[in-house]
């Protein structure tokens, strides 16, 4: 049986997937309201093909609980948040869960670490918690580090095609997890250490999180000068080793917008262009301000109460808000103690924000000036009510005459 440990937006699709592959799986959660939903049969997010993978893993057998199991197999799929002032990882709660599973688990389990944690972070501090236990690692206790890779919005999919990779002191140990993944991921799975599975996945998210930062840049001096960003990027992505990815308003997520963050923070030194690329990526919610001052300018504007943003989670198509480029804007606002701008998105339902709307025809109908955060298909699919309205859209996904962008 395997108990994976945290039932968010990794965890649950994990153990739902490993459930209706045929697994024995219970899933833990310290959250006990959490789990009174899910065993109510109620999913705590929004992702296409979840509901559908919910109700086949309940079929199979899955079983929600508070406890930590007795089993041979656990997987910690917990949140790894960053020390804002030192920027490096804070592993309280990978380190909590891990001393939970110890309290139960038997000599010879295997603890797969599915978080992402900084290169180090096992050594440095999973390990000392098992050896100050009293077991051994690589005998009385196997570690594993399989990092997630699925993306938010096509998460289901991702989970069955991506390539993994698995991160184990012993090789052997780290043939039978891929083993158990293979019940159901048919992308390739590399077994290699530790160290180097903990690396690879924070690179991965850098080298993205670099390349949206240099695509902002780009907007910047494009802006200076008045050029079209989005015509010059598809032009140079038509060259075969040239793939530049797209400005936007500024980066959301619990991982583009963290995970480099654990390299500035152990080597500052060093990553000098990680550090730069961060700051160009935290600066855009800014920029999106000057944007709606300068329009504002512009087109003699001066009732801020008649602007909104259109969007609020921190990408398309999901119900994620955390460290969304709308919250990050609204933050530098309250900063600058400059009235709240309205604010509407078709994916959140609780409000959580001052002068938020539920309805889009009452939110359009209160603004003159719409500003595009998001890229929603629903968005998209309601481009024609922003006819009559000055649009600043800062993803190029509008196609109404005269729009402004970044
Ligand atoms: N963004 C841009 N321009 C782009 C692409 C994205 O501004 O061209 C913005 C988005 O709007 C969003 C932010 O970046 O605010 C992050 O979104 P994302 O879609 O780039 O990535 P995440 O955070 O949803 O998921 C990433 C993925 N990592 C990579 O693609 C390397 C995913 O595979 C990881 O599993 C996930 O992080 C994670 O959990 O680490």
């Amino acid at each position: 049986m395997v108990n994976v440990i945290g039932l968010g937006y990794i965890g649950l699709p994990t153990a739902l997937m490993m459930a209706s592959h045929g697994i024995e799986v219970v899933g833990t959660d310290y959250n006990e309201g959490l789990v009174s939903s899910l065993n109510a049969g109620h999913i705590t997010f929004k992702e296409t093909g979840l509901v559908e993978l919910f109700e086949s893993a309940v079929s199979a057998g899955i079983r929600f609980s508070s406890e930590y199991q007795i089993t041979d197999t656990y997987i910690v799929s917990v949140p790894t948040p960053y020390d804002k002032f030192s920027k490096k990882v804070d592993p309280c709660f990978v380190v909590a869960a891990i001393k939970s599973v110890l309290a139960v688990c038997p000599t010879g389990a295997t603890i797969v670490i599915e978080s992402t944690i900084s290169p180090g972070t096992i050594d440095r501090y999973i390990r000392p918690v098992i050896e100050n236990s009293g077991r051994r690692t690589g005998c009385d206790i196997q570690l594993v580090h399989a990092p997630e890779r699925i993306i938010p919005g096509n998460m289901i999919y991702e989970l069955l095609h991506n390539n993994r990779t698995i991160g184990a002191d012993d090789v052997s140990v780290g043939e039978r997890i891929r083993n158990l993944y293979s019940s159901f991921c048919q992308g390739e799975i590399v077994v290699t250490d530790i160290r180097t599975a903990e690396m690879t996945k924070v690179v991965e998210n850098t080298f993205r999180a670099v390349n949206i930062a240099f695509a902002n840049e780009l907007a910047k001096i494009c802006r200076h000068d008045n050029m079209d960003v989005y015509e010059i990027i598809r032009i140079c992505n038509m060259h075969p080793r040239v793939n530049i990815l797209q400005p936007g308003p500024g980066v959301g997520g619990h991982c583009i917008s963290v995970d480099p963050w654990f390299l500035v923070g152990d080597y500052p030194s060093l990553a000098k262009v990680i550090d730069e690329s961060m700051k160009t990526n935290d600066s855009m919610p800014d920029f999106v301000l000057q944007r709606i001052a300068s329009i504002m300018d512009e087109r003699g504007i001066t009732n801020i109460s008649r602007i909104g943003l259109y969007g609020l989670t921190y990408k398309e198509n999901v119900d994620d808000c955390r460290e969304s480029p709308t919250l990050q804007l609204i933050d530098s606002q309250k900063r600058h103690l400059a009235p709240v701008l309205k604010v509407y998105d078709p994916f959140v339902e609780r409000d959580i924000v001052d002068n938020q709307y539920h309805n889009l025809d009452e939110f359009l109908n209160s603004i003159d000036f719409v500003v595009i955060m998001v890229k929603h298909d629903e968005i998209k699919k309601n481009m024609y009510k922003l006819k009559n309205k000055i649009v600043l859209d800062c993803h190029n996904i509008c196609d109404i005459p005269g729009v402004y962008h970044l």
